[in-house]
């Protein structure tokens, strides 16, 4: 005789997040701990260490007066950007002495924020020329600070020469919103990148 129940309807496979490692760079007080306390949705690791009268001379908060700590290793923290797709963030020191962790941090990571602020420009040349020497794909985030000199993203590219294949957007790191764009922006720069090496060949279609 056959059974009245009803066959169990299969569920679905459970599917495990991607879980992704991104750094967040730039040059000192250019706000990469704002964004990363922005847009994680845990409460962000950070290792701030109070600017000190030792640091006059050394530290330059042209811009940022207001800055009263630096970060002294790293900031971490995580956003969910959609089902099955978590971006764990790591943000760099934004100051040279602290180089040192860099290697570290970039290791396992599919690529990076940098993280510009137009009244200084050049100070996040250093990432931008660490990030093209390795091969890891990143873009360029400019923080609009209020009172800086509003550029275009494409005049900002310019200026820093790069690769017409490197996105530039602008942002405001202290909303979360604003934050959450520049990420997506950077997982599409990475999906679009690997697309492109796909067709070349480059990597095999799987
Ligand atoms: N007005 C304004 N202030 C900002 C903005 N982003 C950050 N700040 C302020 O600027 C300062 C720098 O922010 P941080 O997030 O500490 O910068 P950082 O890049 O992590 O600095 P380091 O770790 O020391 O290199 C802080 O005082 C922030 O409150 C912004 O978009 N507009
Ligand atoms: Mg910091």
């Amino acid at each position: 005789m056959a059974s009245k129940r009803s066959d169990p309807v299969p569920s679905a496979a459970p599917v495990m997040p991607l879980a992704v490692k991104i750094l967040v760079a730039g040059g000192f007080g250019v706000g990469k701990t704002t964004l990363v306390g922005a847009v994680s949705e845990i409460r962000p690791l950070r290792t701030e260490e109070m600017l000190t009268d030792r640091g006059v001379g050394v530290d330059d908060t042209s811009g940022v007066e207001q800055k009263t700590t630096t970060t002294v290793a790293m900031d971490f923290g995580r956003i969910t950007i959609r089902d099955g797709l978590v971006l764990y963030l790591f943000g760099t020191p934004g100051q040279d002495r602290f180089w040192f962790v860099w290697d570290e941090l970039a290791m396992g990571a599919l690529g990076a924020v940098v993280l510009a602020d137009t009244r200084r420009l050049a100070d996040c040349f250093p990432s931008v020329d660490y990030f093209e020497r390795r091969g890891l794909p990143f873009i360029v985030a400019v923080n609009c600070f209020d009172g800086a000199a509003q550029y275009r993203a494409e005049e900002v590219r310019q200026a820093l020469d790069l690769d017409p294949g490197v996105p530039v957007v602008l942002c405001d790191v202290r909303d979360r919103e604003s934050g959450k764009q520049v990420l997506i922006a950077f997982v599409e720069h990475v999906l679009n990148s690997l697309g492109r090496q796909r067709d070349r060949g480059l990597t095999p279609a799987r």
